[in-house]
């Protein structure tokens, strides 16, 4: 009855500030709509269920799995990004740039393998439970029809007549139009809300298919599955691949997009929706009476919401409504809930076992098709851009029109993106060629000097 009572306050005021956007001056920001839009699809869904359903199942789930000797698996997870627009330039407004969506990746990465920089930061009596969840997110190389993206793992969408976006039309009109096979990708849209005070918002993993379940096809949604985040939200300022991105302050490290991942796999919030009574379903994660939005002071001990247990409040955890920079942690508990979605949920578990499908192809195309040569005519500034997984030594070396060799350099790539400046300046004007050679493959790319 308690959940029931809160869902109907979260929806209430949920509506309020859709209804009141053009109102919303207030920076009280909304940290995550997932609960509410939960609740919504849960009560068309199970009608008299309600969410005890989804829990009961999953605490058998992990029951089960605790009696199995589970090798751990690095579970990869095909990415598609849905950059959603209204017919901006590349990189401007809502047409958000690769970078920003390479920034988004590797925060998503660093927080699920926790090989986030920022792990110091988790108090010593949480370090213990502190968890790899051994968790990957790989953007995807092959689009739906089998085609080679030409940007890895990013689908841009185009609808003129729209600058924002309300929730209920991206469920009812953004997500049915564009969404990529659930089966085979987790749904990313990065759209410009027309609340811009929600960060974003995640479908959680159902278990419709599976025995002793009722599901209403007729509302079972998979057209909706995945995970919305505004723009604004989306990506961080403190990786490697740069730190101009357009990004509300305090939301600016990419956490947005780590918390509703961990819902699309399963995870509640760390203070359970409720009071001291009402838990996340794990038990590694202390009592917690209330989320600490807006906290932006990371010094622990912080906040003792339950003082019943022996613990304060795990304000560290992405579960939580803490500011981003405070965030630093998912626990043992919550990584076995998220492995035990993906080993049972329907969707879910297909996405682990197509991975290969939608990642693996001919190495040296992919090296085609996410190598870029800007600007190009270009002066004495010109650059080599090199965005994919594939790392090891490169050798870079511009030929004239005839093979001969002009320049030639020897780089070793280790990360993601790799950016190099081409040594054209004493080269006169015409057009030469760029070799790139991986052990993955070769490419060769026209440069034309002014
Ligand atoms: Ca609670
Ligand atoms: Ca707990
Ligand atoms: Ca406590
Ligand atoms: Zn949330």
């Amino acid at each position: 009855m308690k959940i029931f009572a809160i869902t109907l306050t979260s929806l209430f005021v949920c509506g309020l500030l859709t209804s009141q956007a053009s109102f919303a001056q207030t920076s009280k920001k909304d940290r995550c709509a997932t609960m509410p839009m939960y609740e919504k699809h849960l009560q068309l869904k199970w009608r008299t269920k309600k969410l005890g359903s989804f829990e009961d199942w999953m605490a058998r789930k992990i029951r089960e799995r605790q009696f199995q000797r589970t090798t751990e698996t690095i579970y990869e997870i095909p990415v598609v990004v849905h950059v959603v627009h209204s017919g901006d330039e590349l990189g401007r407004g809502s047409n958000i740039s690769y970078e920003q969506v390479l920034s988004q990746m590797i925060v998503l990465n660093q927080d699920f393998r926790r090989t986030n920089p920022d792990t110091t930061g988790t108090p010593s009596v949480f370090a213990s439970i502190a968890a790899d969840t051994k968790i990957l997110f790989k953007l995807a190389v092959l689009d739906t029809t089998g085609q080679l993206l030409k940007e890895q793992g990013v689908h841009r969408y185009v609808d003129a007549s729209r600058e924002t976006w309300s929730m209920s039309e991206i469920e009812t009109v953004l997500k049915p139009a564009t969404i990529w096979d659930p089966n085979k990708y987790l749904n990313i849209w990065v759209v410009p809300f027309s609340n811009s005070n929600t960060l974003g918002y995640a479908q959680f993993p159902e278990q419709s298919g599976l025995q002793g379940i009722t599901i209403d096809p007729n509302t079972d949604k998979p057209e909706t599955d995945g995970v919305v985040i505004n723009n604004k939200f989306f990506g961080s300022n403190f990786t490697s691949v740069g730190a101009g991105f357009s990004l509300a302050a305090n939301f600016d490290r990419g956490r947005t997009a780590t918390h509703e991942v961990g819902h699309w796999l399963g995870l509640r919030h760390i203070w359970g929706d409720g009071g001291c009574g009402q838990d996340d379903f794990c038990d590694d994660t202390p009592a917690a009476g209330r989320d600490n939005d807006g906290l932006g002071d990371c010094s622990f001990p912080g906040p003792n919401s339950c003082t019943g247990d022996p613990f304060d409040d795990m304000f560290q955890n992405y579960m939580d409504y803490t500011n981003d920079i405070c965030m630093n942690l998912f626990t043992n508990d919550q990584k076995a809930r998220m492995r035990t979605v993906l080993e049972n949920s329907p969707r879910r578990k297909e996405v682990i076992a197509n991975a290969n499908v939608v990642l693996s192809t001919n190495q040296s195309q992919v090296l085609a098709n996410t190598t870029r040569l800007f600007p190009n005519p270009g002066g004495s500034n010109s650059q080599l851009q090199i965005n994919n997984e594939l790392q090891g030594k490169i050798i870079v070396t511009i030929t004239d029109l005839r093979g001969v060799i002009l320049q030639k350099s020897t780089t070793t790539k280790l990360n993601t993106q790799l950016q190099l400046d081409l040594p054209i300046q004493n080269l006169p004007k015409g057009v030469y060629v760029v070799n790139v050679q991986m052990k993955q493959g070769n490419i060769s790319k026209r440069l034309i000097k002014k």
